[in-house]
């Protein structure tokens, strides 16, 4: 059979494809825990995880087994009729994660959208908030997502700009300042939806105590908190969920990405009996929601995440890859951040920019991703091994000794 060489591949996307993204010019084709394979034979270490989807590593073989069983006995029925899966999904995630009620959505962005509709309605039916008058707290710097709802209250032009006109209602306050949402909040305030660490915006890590005095205000003031552990949660940064770390518990948490090991798009919305029970049947839904082969992938995906301790794995080595990459001397570097295995080298801006030391990374055998200009995150899958995270470091510390 003709293969078809990687150039040609890239040329062909260039002219057929959207340009909405820049990617490496490595095209991949074969993925194995935390290794992939381009189709010349090259292998790399990925250090981005498929932007944290791929927490169980690439291609784990039992969730695997999972979609191909599931596969080939029922795929999709709609939620006009009931499955033997969605149950037994609900059943586990809820134990899980202390859940009460669930909506099984398919994108990130979609279960987004579906908390920020459910959060208005109980704002209206339960609070009392008049009517098209809800307010949603939201941090400068973030990411939720690429929908126009989302991208309205987006401050990255990149991710706004020539979309409009927006979606209203939505108040923006800098991350890490309780004040400024103490000050925010109005009597028609019906949630604050925040992520635990911003990832896009660089791994930002929120000041101590910050979410502790969020959660009181939240509660205080009768403001449903959102936690969006789309890319947090799962393992990411050492616990299960990354509120975990600041000892609260939010009233509704998002999830998506590793909810199906990088097999399938799967997401939910996670919430206490208030929010999600003002969902009557016919004011919600989606054709794949809840279908049963995404959810036998993710009863899967989860049942591997915790029985290989891939949520304590990420806690230890990813200490120890932040110890070591401290360790690295280097002028080019102004911070090294993170939690668990959600990681990141700030570069000075006299660097250059963090794009061509990607790509000398991937001259090594490393796949990362640069985010705002002058970040390399550092992400791979759970199940990374010591051996692997040093030899990680051994193509990271020559790069960032400035042999670019
Ligand atoms: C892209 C990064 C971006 C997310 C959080 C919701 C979503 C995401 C915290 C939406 C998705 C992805 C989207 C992808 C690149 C990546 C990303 F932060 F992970 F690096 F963009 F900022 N909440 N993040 O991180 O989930 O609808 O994509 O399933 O759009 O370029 P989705």
């Amino acid at each position: 059979m003709k293969r078809t060489s990687a150039r040609e591949l890239i040329q062909i996307e260039h002219t057929l494809g959207a340009h909405n993204y820049k990617p490496l010019d490595v095209v991949l084709t074969r993925g194995e825990r935390v290794w992939v394979w381009d189709v010349d034979g090259n292998r790399y270490l990925d250090c981005l995880s498929a932007y944290s989807a791929v927490n169980q590593g690439h291609c784990h073989p039992r969730i695997m087994a999972a979609l191909i069983e599931q596969a080939q006995k029922l795929t999709l029925t709609s939620r006009a009729f009931r499955n033997d899966q969605l149950g037994l999904f609900y059943e586990e995630l809820a134990a899980l994660t202390n859940s009460h009620k669930i909506l099984p959505m398919n994108s990130g962005a979609e279960a987004v959208e579906s908390a920020i509709k459910s959060v208005r309605k109980w704002g209206y039916e339960v609070k009392g908030v008049p009517a098209n008058k809800a307010e949603i707290i939201v941090c400068s710097d973030n990411f939720h997502g690429r929908t126009l709802s989302i991208i309205s209250f987006s401050t990255d032009p990149d991710a706004k700009t020539n979309f409009g006109p927006f979606t209203p209602g939505f108040k923006i306050i800098t991350f890490g300042d309780a004040d400024a949402l103490e000050k925010a909040i109005t009597p028609n305030t019906v949630a604050f939806m925040v992520e635990p660490i911003q990832g896009e915006a660089g791994v930002i890590i929120p000041p101590p105590g910050y979410f502790r005095r969020v959660r009181d205000l939240c509660t205080s003031r009768q403001v449903t908190l959102i936690l969006d552990e789309i890319q947090t949660g799962l393992g990411r940064t050492g616990a299960l969920l990354a509120e975990q770390h600041e000892g609260i518990e939010a009233d509704v948490t998002l999830i998506g990405k590793a909810l199906s090991g990088g097999f399938y798009p799967v997401s939910a919305v996670l919430s206490n009996s208030d929010v999600l029970g003002v969902l009557k049947p016919g004011q919600h839904g989606s054709t794949f929601g809840g279908n049963p082969l995404a959810c036998a992938v993710s009863r899967m995906a989860l049942k591997v995440l915790v029985e290989e301790n891939m949520i304590e794995n990420s806690a230890t080595l990813g200490a120890y890859f932040m110890e070591q990459l401290k360790g690295i001397r280097s002028t080019l570097v102004a911070d090294v951040r993170g939690r668990g295995l959600m990681l990141a080298v700030q570069l000075h801006p006299e660097a250059g920019g963090a794009r061509k030391y990607c790509e000398a990374l991937q001259a090594r055998g490393l796949l990362a991703k640069d985010t705002h200009s002058h970040t390399i995150r550092l992400a791979p899958p759970l199940v990374i091994t010591k051996d692997e995270i040093d030899w990680a470091l051994d193509q990271i510390a020559p790069v960032l000794s400035g042999n670019v």
